[in-house]
């Protein structure tokens, strides 16, 4: 992708985990590596079609100015979330925050430290079969929205679908969402984890009846195995009541394992067995 770049902006600001460097402050210097498609302002001449890096940089100093945090660290992730908020045009930020005066007593040119951060797209799959199940799926998507760092750009309908998986339960109300994040697949799987806790799900039968289940489907092309966490979903090309509202939603979108797309994968299912729609 193109770039815009804000090399060495210098900054006094007062970071730092030794109280003198709170209270005196010192010199910061900060670079910026905003990605963004330049490619409609470069036909145009039209900067409402880009990112004005004039702004950025007041912004940056505003917020290094501002603020008073003990880590490098600190600084980079507040930058990185604040441009990557405020611009929806920039869809990756990647900050270098150095202090050439660190007080370290060594000599030495500079400290830093460097990030990049960036929105993600996720597929997250909604199920509930206990209560109110449409108001567990809307509540679900609603939560999802409110949080600052996730946007959710699609939502499939819902459909009625039988439990698949042997366990004898009620039927199923399932659907599928297309998400736009800042969160890491660990901190988007806690959200979720939280938002299903707030529907009151009780873990008691594996597989069993719930309130409010929610999956994490695909995390843009990752593949990622952990002992919590399986992205690409393990199942998904084996469930129809996540490959139906995902075909709504995103049926062009890719396996990344198994290079196939949404939909081919609905139609091979539909050929190997019966469907769980009611
Ligand atoms: N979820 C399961 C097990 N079985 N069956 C249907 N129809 N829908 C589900 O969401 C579902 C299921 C485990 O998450
Ligand atoms: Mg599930
Ligand atoms: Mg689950």
């Amino acid at each position: 992708m193109d770039k815009i770049t804000i090399k060495d902006l210098e900054v006094f600001a007062k970071h730092g985990v030794f109280p003198e460097e709170n209270a005196l402050g010192q010199k910061f210097i900060i670079s910026a590596t905003l990605y963004t498609d330049t490619r409609k302002a470069g036909r145009t001449d039209e900067l409402s079609y880009s990112i004005h890096y004039g702004e950025v940089s007041h912004l940056i100093k505003k917020i290094a100015e501002e603020n008073t945090w003990k880590l490098l660290e600190k600084v980079a992730e507040e930058l990185a979330r604040s441009i990557l908020l405020q611009y929806p045009l920039a869809k990756r930020a990647d900050i270098t925050i150095k202090k050439p005066w660190a007080p370290i007593g060594l000599p030495l040119d500079t400290v830093s430290v460097e990030i990049s951060r960036a929105w993600h797209t996720a597929y997250i799959a909604l199920g509930s079969n206990m209560g109110d199940k449409k108001a567990y799926l809307d509540q679900a998507a609603a939560m999802l929205q409110e949080n600052p760092d996730c946007e959710v750009i699609r939502v499939s309908r819902y459909l009625t679908t039988k439990p698949y998986g042997g366990v004898e339960q009620d039927d199923f109300l399932n659907g599928a969402l297309e998400l736009h994040t800042l969160l890491s697949p660990e901190e988007l799987l806690d959200l979720l984890h939280e938002i299903e806790q707030k529907a009151h799900r009780e873990r008691l039968v594996h597989w069993g009846p719930r309130t409010l289940d929610l999956d994490i489907l695909l995390y843009d092309d990752l593949v990622l195995d952990t002992p919590d966490l399986h992205i690409p979903h393990a199942e998904m090309h084996l469930r129809d009541f996540v490959l139906i509202p995902m075909a709504e939603i995103a049926p062009w979108k890719r396996h990344p394992l198994t290079g196939l797309t949404v939909e081919q994968m609905r139609n091979n299912l539909a050929k190997q067995t019966p469907d769980h729609i009611l």
